[in-house]
């Protein structure tokens, strides 16, 4: 129990997931420049899970970018309203600093892509790193922890699940 604490702790906890076709999944990618060199990383390991792990062209991949976190939300309304994507994964890297700027931002841009995906029934993937420090959004965003692979593979899942439902 120890040793999983310290693993959570470390920001190490993982999911699984099955085999997933996404040789017909479009995806939508939007970057937002802050902290460009983190978002790049988790932007590499989210394309690397669509393409090597699940089988999704290059050709099917559509990548835009803004600002920064914030103006991620209206940016996956646009994609998602376009129709030319089946899931859209939102990168941004939030680090905390001396203001209140990360708590307004964080829950903001956090409930902003979750009400996205419920209107358009896009699935709209957590692509948002929220992290205390430099240490903290490099740990997340590189090697085997990097979370952009994750967010991959979910949102493989995620357009699988919608096309099973319409
Ligand atoms: C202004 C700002 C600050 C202070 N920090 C970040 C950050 O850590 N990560 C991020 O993605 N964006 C940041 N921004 C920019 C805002 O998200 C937004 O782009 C501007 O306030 C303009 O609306």
């Amino acid at each position: 129990a120890r040793a999983a604490h310290a693993r959570m702790a470390a920001g190490n906890e993982a999911v699984t997931f099955g085999s997933l076709d996404g040789s017909e999944v479009r995806i939508g990618i939007i970057k937002a420049r802050w902290h460009e060199a983190t978002v790049d990383s988790l932007i590499s390991g989210a394309k690397k899970a669509l393409m090597q792990d699940c089988n999704v062209p290059a050709a099917n991949i559509v990548e835009t970018e803004v600002p920064g976190s914030f103006e991620l939300p209206l940016a996956a309304r646009y994609l998602a309203l376009s129709g030319t994507v089946d899931a859209i994964i939102p990168v941004g890297v939030l680090i905390k600093g001396d203001t209140y700027h990360f708590e307004v931002i964080a829950d903001q841009v956090t409930s902003g892509l979750m009400s996205v995906g419920l209107q358009t029934g896009i699935p709209i993937l957590m692509g948002v790193l929220t992290v205390n420090d430099e240490e903290q959004a490099k740990s997340r965003s590189t090697g085997s922890n990097n979370h952009g692979e994750q967010w991959g593979k979910a949102a493989v899942e995620m357009a699988l699940l919608r096309a099973s439902a319409l």
